[in-house]
């Protein structure tokens, strides 16, 4: 990577993404995954070329099958000559591995199939926050002309909830297993589903959890331009319902185009994630710019008694913004 290092190495990776080359997207996506400053060069040279593809967020509790679901709609999609890249986040049964392992034939079709990228991101040690991470590699993916990019994220936590809400369209998976039902609600995962798939339909209580969703979505308000959510039935692991699934994110996606809602909403999702971007780079330069010896006054001060935590932080967030100096420093006895 030392030609990246140069200052002028992050062109021929542009020029590369640009043109197809899946070994200068590799490189590029180390870079951004791991903050480097040529990274952000890189994607500063790519953004004229994003937002052709149309982003897929596919979430749900772990287990319930989004791996394959993901493996079986792409092979789907390459089949009928698109191309697809896929971002992984955090996968605790990889592509690689996990789900494909003991399936070899379609592992393989996998690996090799040209209409397919695939891309696994651990979520520990990302640098600037997963969310902004992963959101552009997928940019790479779009700029290295990919007609569909799909987001796996477990369906728990906040940062994971994000990436798959920041796609255009967002699938929600639950198995009749584990009563994901509840646990899908209490995660706010209802609110972000443009369609609900409940996979493993070839298990038992299949009818109870659609029952379920069907009074949770009675709740929830429409989300826009008249689309109702549909509840629909796959298996996976034998590629039944796969057609069906990918009629409805078509059908979604076509309404979107023609609500003018598209646009709308990726004009709200990049307002967020320029707002995260933004936390997290702040973020940054309070472990950055504040040094110890502040931090231990305003702590010493706190526990003294002479001031509060909330003054202390403003005091810290002056350090870092002294044109936003406020007077921190008169409110403190
Ligand atoms: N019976 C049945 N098993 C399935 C189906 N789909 C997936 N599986 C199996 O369920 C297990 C988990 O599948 P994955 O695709 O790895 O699930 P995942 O949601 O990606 O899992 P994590 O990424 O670990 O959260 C695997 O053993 C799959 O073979 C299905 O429709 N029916
Ligand atoms: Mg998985």
């Amino acid at each position: 990577m030392r030609k990246a290092r140069n200052g002028t190495g992050f062109m021929k990776l542009v020029d590369g993404i640009l043109k197809g080359d899946r070994l200068c997207l590799a490189r590029s996506m180390t870079l951004v995954e791991n903050g480097d400053p040529e990274g952000d060069r890189i994607l500063l040279g790519i953004f004229p070329r994003v937002g052709r593809a149309f982003r897929l967020g596919i979430t749900g509790p772990p287990g319930c099958g989004k791996s394959t679901l993901i493996r079986a709609l792409a092979q789907s999609l390459s089949a009928s000559g698109k191309t697809i890249g896929v971002v992984a986040v955090d996968p605790s049964s990889p592509f690689t591995g996990g789900a494909l392992l003991g399936d070899r034939i379609r592992m393989n079709q996998v690996a090799m199939d040209r209409n397919l990228f695939i891309r696994s991101m651990a979520s520990r040690g990302s640098f600037g926050g997963l969310s902004t991470t992963s959101q552009s590699v997928a940019d790479l993916l779009d700029a290295f002309g990919r007609d569909y990019i799909i987001y796996e994220t477990v369906g728990v936590g906040q940062t994971e909830i994000e990436i798959a809400d920041a796609a255009d369209t967002t699938v929600v998976v639950l198995s009749p297993e584990s009563g994901d039902g509840i646990q899908a609600m209490k995660a706010g995962l209802m609110e972000i589903a443009d369609i609900l798939v409940i996979n493993k339909a070839d298990r038992e209580g299949v009818d109870r959890l659609a029952l379920e969703l069907d009074m949770a979505l009675q709740m929830r308000p429409g989300c826009g331009g008249g689309w109702e959510v549909p509840v629909l039935r796959t298996v996976a692991s034998r590629d039944e319902g796969i057609g069906d699934l990918l009629c409805r994110i078509e059908e979604h996606r076509g309404l979107l185009g023609r609500m003018g809602l598209l646009a709308e909403r990726r004009e709200s999702k990049m307002r967020k994630r320029i707002r995260l971007a933004a936390e997290n780079l702040f973020r940054k330069k309070v472990m950055e710019t504040v040094g110890e010896d502040v931090w231990r006054a305003r702590v010493s001060e706190v526990l003294a008694g002479r001031s509060t935590p909330a003054f202390a932080a403003e005091e810290i967030v002056n350090v870092i913004l002294p044109a936003a100096g406020s007077g921190g420093e008169a409110r403190r006895k």
